[in-house]
């Protein structure tokens, strides 16, 4: 098949997905083409991913770059030259309605489009009343629409009224391959010196992530005197203010920042346990990465992680913004080693439920349902 995506390339789950599909897919052979405005982060050059940058050129007139626009013209280029049979958007906007507009310009009528929706695109934009109906009129002219979790599709379908059968849940993937649990020994003593439990959380720091309530409940084990070190990964808006946070608490001398980490496996495997205290997350892919490397991961009982954390065992699930019930879970698995372990293997098997070899097939699939018949073949 040849398949043309488009998906954001910063550090972030949707581009994440995107880069992992693509991977995915080129390795069974199929002709991926890949489009955003810079290389998403987790691609690197001399994959089988033929790569598209859109250019965002500035202009006097206008005062921002017109970025839908300068993608649906670099995305139709694309169609005519390689003739791709589907495009997959990953995330609604802008990229639904660029792929539409691609299409048009193109003449390549007999395209299909898929949507993934991804979280936000659906819990914050299709809130707005401003923003629901081009949401909703994205998602009724895709020809396909996945969504990641059964929490995110409920919650589409019931802001958007949608039918449910317009909207399929494919769950996130994982390499188990890579993401598995392989110490490096050295790592681990630079994050903990002194033999310390490792805490770690990955995320790029958005307000939603709720990263001050991680430090609020750290800040309880560590007045308790725990033997605990906490490892915060990722860039972001709110990474400024954790810091302040983090010095005023009086913990900075057991808190490491962390920059953005390209391949977090080797790290995750230094961790005793993964916190996820967000508001809202329609699957965590963060999570199932840590679970991979079994690292049992206490995470918020909120959208679509539920469905990925096994509560009771696999992690702990907490209630959002409840920050003693976050320190109460992390103390529970820290002092108790017997169902650390427990939990740990229990991650690892879980993980292998989202295993790149069950759910790539059903992209596959659902792309060889919607292509074209008359499309001429790869
Ligand atoms: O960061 C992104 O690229 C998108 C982001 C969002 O804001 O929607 O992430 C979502 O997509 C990921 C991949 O499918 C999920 O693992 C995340 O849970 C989800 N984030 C939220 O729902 C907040």
């Amino acid at each position: 098949m040849r398949i043309a995506m488009l998906c954001f390339p910063t550090p972030g789950g949707s581009g994440v997905v995107a880069v992992e599909l693509a991977r995915e897919m080129a390795r069974r052979g199929h002709e991926i083409h890949l489009v955003s405005y810079e290389m998403p982060f987790r691609l690197s050059s001399g994959e089988k991913i033929f790569y598209h940058e859109v250019p965002l050129r500035e202009f006097p007139l206008f005062p921002y770059p017109l970025f839908t626009l300068e993608t649906a013209a670099r995305l139709a280029a694309v169609l005519q030259e390689f003739s791709p049979q589907l495009i997959h958007a990953h995330y609604t906007l802008p990229y639904s309605i660029a792929a539409m507009l691609a299409r048009q310009i193109s003449g390549q009528d007999r395209v299909k489009i898929i949507t993934t929706v991804h979280g936000t695109d659906i819990s914050t934009w299709g809130c707005d009343p401003a923003m629901q109906p081009l949401i909703r009129y994205s998602l009724e002219k895709s020809d396909a629409v996945t969504a990641v979790s059964h929490s995110l599709q409920r919650e589409a379908v019931a802001l958007l009224g949608l039918g449910e059968e317009k909207i399929s849940v494919i769950y996130n993937f994982i390499d188990t391959e890579r993401y598995r649990r392989n110490v490096d020994t050295g790592l681990q003593r630079e994050l903990a010196p002194r033999g310390e439990r490792i805490i770690m959380h990955i995320s790029n720091f958005r307000p939603v992530k709720r990263v001050p309530d991680l430090i609020r409940a750290f800040a309880l084990l560590v007045k308790e005197k725990k033997d605990v070190n906490l490892v915060l990964v990722g860039e972001g808006v709110e990474k400024q203010k954790v810091m302040e946070m983090v010095k005023q608490m009086g913990v900075s001398a057991r808190v490491r920042f962390l920059g953005t980490h390209v391949n977090p496996a080797p790290l995750l495997s230094c961790a005793d346990l993964l916190v996820l205290p967000s508001a809202k997350e329609s699957f965590g892919l963060v999570a199932l990465e840590a679970m991979a490397c079994a690292v049992p991961v206490i995470a918020a009982n909120t959208g679509g992680l539920p469905e990925v954390v096994a509560d009771g065992q696999t992690g702990l699930l907490f209630p959002v913004n409840d920050c003693n019930a976050l320190a109460a879970a992390m103390r529970r698995l820290l002092d108790d080693h017997d169902l650390h372990r427990r939990f740990a293997a229990a991650s690892r098997q879980r993980a292998e439920q989202f295993a790149a070899g069950r759910i790539i097939p059903l992209y596959e699939e659902l792309y060889g349902r919607l292509i074209d018949s008359n499309f001429p073949p790869c």
